[in-house]
This record gives C-alpha cells, sequence and structure tokens, in this order.
C-alpha cells in the first residue's frame, strides 16, 4: 500500500513544516504563516526545558532598553529556552534557525518582532500567536525580551560535577556474581519519558522487574560492555548508573554533567571494556570521560570553537549522538553546529588525543553499519549522511539521501538482494527511505551510494529498524500529523526490495494496543535478543494510556500488548543485547 503521489506531497509539506520548528528568516512575510501543532512534534526540536527553570538577572540594562520586571523576564525566559533556543540558539547566535542578537532585533524594532513572533513566517517560524500558543501579553513580552542582551546561562564545570556526584553504592560493595535471575541480554530498558523514570522490562515475559527514578524527561540508555551496567541519561544531563547484578537493579551513581543533555556512551574497545563512560552535553557545550565504575568525572572538554568550513567561532556547538569505537579506543562524537566528528582516543585520558573530522552541520543521530567498521551520522538538517572509517578514523564520504531531514536513530543494518549490505536511514521532511550501500569491498559500485529508496507511510518518521535474522525492515511515522499514519508501521519484505517501488504492510500498532483515548504515537522498534519479535511504544498523553505492542516478526502478527499504570509515556526502547553489541 502506497499512498497516492498527492497525499504524500500533503504529508510532506505537512511534516516539513512541523520539523523546521523555528527556522525564522527575517526577509519573511506575514502571509504565509506555518501551522504550529502542539503536543509530540512541536516538541521535537530541542526544548531547553532545564536550562528555562534558571533564574537569571535582567543582563545590565542600556539606555532606551524596554522596560520588564524581574518575574516578566523569568517568565519570558523560560518561554525562550522552552521554545526557541533549540532553533535560536541559548546565546541567541542562531543555529538552524537565524541569530536573534540584539543587533539585528533592534534594528527589526518591537513591532515588527511582535509581528513575526505572532504570525510567523514561510521559512519556518511558526505562528505562535495566531496559532493560539501564545497570548497576545506573552508575544508582547518576547518581542520586549528580545530586545535586551540575551542572558548566559552558568557553566558547569568540574566543581559543580563532583558536588553532583554520588556514589551510592562503591564497587566494593557491590555483588561479586549476578544475584538475579534475569536474563539480562532479553532485558529491555524502557524510557518513561514525562515520568523521568525507566522501567525494565523482561524480554520474554514482558513482566517490569523494576521502575528506577532517572533524570527530567529521560532521554536514551546505553549499556556497558560487559552487560553489567546501565547508563541513563535525563535531558537535565543527570546520569544514572543501574547495576544489573543486584537482586533488583537499582542506581549505584549519578552524577550531573550539565544543564542539558542527550547522549551517553561507554567504552567498548578490548581491553576497556566497562572502564569509561562518556556523556556529552547540549549547555554547557561540552562532553566528559567519566571512571565506568563509579562515574567520577575525570576530564572535560569544550566543544566551543571554529565551525568545520567558514571557520568561524561558535560559542554552543551542541553534542548530540555518541558511540564507542570497536576498533580502537575512541569515543566518536558528533558536534552539531560545528559539523566537527570528534574520535577521541581514551587510551591516556591524561594526554588525550582527539582526531577532529570535518564532516557538516547539524549532525544529529547515527549508527555503524553490520561490520561495525563504519560509522553513518546524519546532518538532518542539511539533508546529509557522513560515513567514518573507525579504523583509520578518517571520513569516508558525504553523501545526500535524497530526502528532506534524514532522522535514522540508530539506522538498520540489511542485506538487500541486489546491493548486498546496506544501512537505512528514513526522513522527517517525507516518506523516503534511503538504503545506502555499506560494502565497498564486495559490492564496490554501491558503496556509500543511495542505492535504492522506499516509499513508506508518510513524512514524520524517526526510526527504522532490522535485525540479522530479520527479513523484514520497520519504518514508523511518529510525527505525521496525521493519526491513522502516526499511529502505524510499514513494514518492507528484504525479498522484494529487487523491484523498483516495492509495497509495504501496514501494522495498525495503536489499534491492536487497543487504546482508545488521546492519540497516540507509535515510536522507536526494538528487536528482542533472538531477533524474532520487535517492540513498538504506543506513546500517549502523559495523563493517558500507553502501551508496547510485541510484533511476532516472522508472522507480523500481534504476540503481545504490554500494558500497565506505571508504564507513563514509553518511548525509546533499548534491548541489552543489540544494544551493548550494537545490533540493529
Ligand atoms: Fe531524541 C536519540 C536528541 C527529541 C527519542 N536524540 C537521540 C540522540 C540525540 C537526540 C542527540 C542520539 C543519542 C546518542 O545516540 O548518543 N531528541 C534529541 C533532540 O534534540 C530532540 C530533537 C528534541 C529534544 O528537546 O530533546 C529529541 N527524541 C526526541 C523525542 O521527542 C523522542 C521521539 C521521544 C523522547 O523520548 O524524548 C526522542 N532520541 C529518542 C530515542 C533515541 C534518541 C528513542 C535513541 C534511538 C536509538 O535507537 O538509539
Amino acid at each position: 500500500m502506497r499512498p497516492t503521489t498527492a497525499l504524500r506531497r500533503t504529508l510532506l509539506l505537512t511534516s516539513t513544516a512541523l520539523v523546521l520548528g523555528l527556522a525564522a528568516s527575517f526577509a519573511a512575510a506575514k502571509d504565509k504563516p506555518k501551522d504550529h501543532t502542539s503536543g509530540p512534534a512541536a516538541a521535537y526540536q530541542p526544548s531547553m526545558t532545564t536550562l528555562g527553570e534558571l533564574n537569571v538577572e535582567i543582563p545590565g540594562r542600556r539606555e532606551g532598553d524596554p522596560v520588564m520586571t524581574q518575574e516578566e523576564y523569568n517568565a519570558a525566559n523560560k518561554m525562550y529556552f522552552q521554545r526557541c533556543a533549540g532553533c535560536h540558539g541559548v546565546l541567541r547566535k542562531g543555529a538552524t534557525g537565524k541569530p536573534l542578537t540584539v543587533d539585528l532585533t533592534r534594528e527589526n524594532g518591537f513591532e515588527y518582532l511582535r509581528d513575526f513572533i505572532n504570525y510567523g513566517s514561510p521559512a519556518g517560524m511558526p505562528n505562535w500567536g495566531t496559532s493560539g500558543d501564545l497570548s497576545d501579553e506573552q508575544v508582547d513580552m518576547m518581542a520586549r525580551y528580545l530586545l535586551l542582551d540575551p542572558a548566559a546561562p552558568p557553566e558547569f564545570g568540574m566543581a559543580e560535577m563532583l558536588e553532583s556526584w554520588k556514589l551510592i553504592v562503591a564497587p566494593a560493595d557491590r555483588p561479586t556474581k549476578k544475584m538475579n535471575d534475569i536474563d539480562i541480554d532479553n532485558l529491555f530498558s524502557v524510557t518513561l519519558r514525562d515520568s523521568g523514570q525507566v522501567a525494565l522490562i523482561d524480554g520474554a515475559t514482558y513482566e517490569i522487574h523494576t521502575i528506577i527514578n532517572t533524570g527530567y524527561a529521560v532521554h536514551i540508555s546505553r549499556i556497558s560492555a560487559s552487560g553489567r551496567y546501565l547508563f541513563v541519561i535525563g535531558r537535565d544531563a543527570l546520569i544514572n548508573m543501574i547495576d544489573l547484578w543486584m537482586e533488583t537493579p537499582a542506581t549505584v551513581a549519578q552524577v550531573k554533567i550539565g544543564a542539558e543533555a542527550r547522549s551517553i556512551e561507554t567504552s567498548k574497545f578490548k581491553g576497556y571494556e566497562d572502564k569509561y563512560a562518556i556523556a556529552g552535553a547540549y549547555w554547557p557545550p561540552q562532553y566528559v570521560i567519566m571512571d565506568g565504575d563509579t562515574l567520577e568525572p575525570l576530564k572535560i572538554k569544550s566543544t566551543r570553537g571554529m565551525i568545520y568550513d567558514t571557520q568561524e567561532y561558535h560559542p554552543e556547538p551542541r553534542v548530540a549522538a555518541i558511540v564507542a569505537s570497536h576498533y580502537k579506543p575512541e569515543f566518536i562524537v558528533n558536534v552539531k553546529e560545528t559539523g566537527k566528528i570528534l574520535m577521541v582516543d581514551y587510551s591516556d585520558i591524561k594526554n588525550l588525543k582527539v582526531t577532529e573530522i570535518e564532516a557538516e552541520r547539524f549532525l544529529h543521530d547515527g549508527g555503524f553499519d553490520a561490520s561495525k567498521r563504519y560509522f553513518l551520522t546524519a546532518a538532518n538538517a542539511r539533508g546529509k549522511v557522513a560515513v567514518i572509517d573507525t579504523k583509520t578514523s578518517a571520513l569516508v564520504s558525504i553523501l545526500e539521501t535524497g530526502g528532506q531531514t534524514p532522522h535514522p536513530g540508530r539506522g538498520a543494518n540489511l542485506v538487500h538482494p541486489t546491493y548486498g549490505p546496506v544501512w537505512a536511514t528514513s526522513h522527517l521532511g517525507d516518506d523516503t527511505i534511503a538504503l545506502i550501500g555499506t560494502d565497498p569491498e564486495g559490492h564496490p559500485d554501491s558503496a556509500w551510494k543511495v542505492v535504492q529508496t522506499l516509499y513508506g507511510l508518510g513524512g514524520g518518521s524517526l526510526f527504522v529498524k532490522s535485525h540479522p535474522t530479520s527479513t523484514n525492515l520497520y519504518v514508523d511515522a511518529t510525527l505525521n500529523p496525521d493519526a491513522e499514519t502516526s499511529g502505524s508501521i510499514a513494514v518492507f519484505k528484504i525479498a522484494e526490495m529487487t523491484q523498483e517501488e516495492p509495497e509495504y504492510t501496514v501494522l495498525p500498532i495503536v489499534e491492536w494496543a487497543g487504546i482508545a483515548e488521546g492519540q497516540p504515537r507509535v515510536v522507536q522498534g526494538e528487536f528482542n535478543v533472538a531477533g524474532d519479535e520487535i517492540w513498538f511504544s504506543v506513546w500517549n498523553g502523559k495523563d493517558l494510556e500507553s502501551a508496547i505492542v510485541v510484533v511476532d516478526d516472522r508472522t507480523l502478527t500481534l504476540k503481545a500488548v504490554i500494558k500497565d499504570p506505571r508504564l507513563i509515556t514509553p518511548t525509546g526502547k533499548f534491548n541489552v543485547f543489540n544494544t551493548r553489541a550494537d545490533v540493529y
């Protein structure tokens, strides 16, 4: 089943509008505002919610500055970090959106800013006022706020990190052997986004072993090389290290590495298993290497510096995805705004060596090819994928995916009947799925090229998934504005990829979940350890019922629905074995 061209075009445009978020253009007019919806789609652009909670003093006033009470300033600041900073930058120097520094805002003046915020622009700025998201008073307040100097949120250095560091159970006091009968390799760590928790769910019985409190709007889980420790990071940059050997797995250490963060990983190279952890922050722009047993922060590195091509200074390059090399003692760190991929050699952190690779701006997420030698990462606002050879620590290729805003998650690996090993990414801005050849030795003509484009359910896709034992490729459409589309999954049969435009089967996941209330969205498939079933989150509003739907990969039929009042807003799911071994 495939949507008609007209429908596809509509879906494409609508979802592109959602994705572009606040990308403002001062040249824009107010006649064609972007639609703006609330809920998960609108929340997709980074929201610096925890930064917004900090109370900052009004920067020193200059003559002619608008009058604002401290109370108004705090409210405007909070709103800016929640809704605007993700695109315009914490310091308002611009990111995917245009800069909003006072030289520009004052030149345009209060009325211009007020109308711009109210009506939005065709370039992607949402119509915050006319959509009803902000009241007239709030629009007025934000226009005045933008005429003031930006507030600089505090730095977060070693002193602050050590102050936040809690060694709850020291290594000497932890079990010396596994104290439970959990099949750890088949355990799933499930993000409970809005309750700031993870659920540890048994991959065979679907029973919730335990629920663990974590940071705010918790983001991802990663597993130590041995499989014993689970690391979880919240958007507030709080890391929990959970010992899966304890009778009931629990947090043994905690540390906060900044004010806003999204990524965490642990050392995987032979000889360094479980030795180090690394986390990357959005604010302050930095990454931190920690002791893998205790989370003691050891080394903080700022990512501030020059943009790879223009060689202009960027004050706040955020750290996006981090993976651990299987070929060298290196972490691979994506730096968004400067477009650099850093190969951080952790063999001697006192004399730290970092190889800096020029890639592309707005790097976001990515994963390994099936051989685990190549790392493919999306510069999503540039429509490109950069390929890194982790054996030589060098750039192999930068290619256009042909779609709008690639968003692979870690991507999906499969063996294409014609082109051999390929890695897949779907797109936020349209319904395409790009298959990129990843076997330069066996299939040199296909390597690092889009060998085939598939057409899925519609725009708004976030994640694709397959497994070495599966014959299917699964594609979600989580942020698609249409409820039926965002509630379904498209499945492509790998064997049918010999056809020019293979058809897909639709799995009505939300319908299978039997949830009547709300408009739940289906997000992120994750396989069990055997690779014969795939789990999808049915992500509903915080106060509504959510679920996890388990699908039999071989028959594409419903296997189980996991429901529990404790499963609040489940999103990402991380199977211990697949996550630690990079199987996807
Ligand atoms: Fe994510 C991965 C950033 C919104 C679910 N997300 C990532 C990574 C980054 C990132 C940098 C890669 C981490 C790594 O591999 O080290 N995500 C961001 C944002 O900046 C953004 C756009 C907005 C924000 O304010 O956070 C954002 N992400 C979301 C969501 O709204 C999602 C859908 C639901 C949720 O839980 O918040 C979401 N992101 C995920 C998931 C992964 C992820 C499930 C891991 C996928 C995987 O398979 O590895």
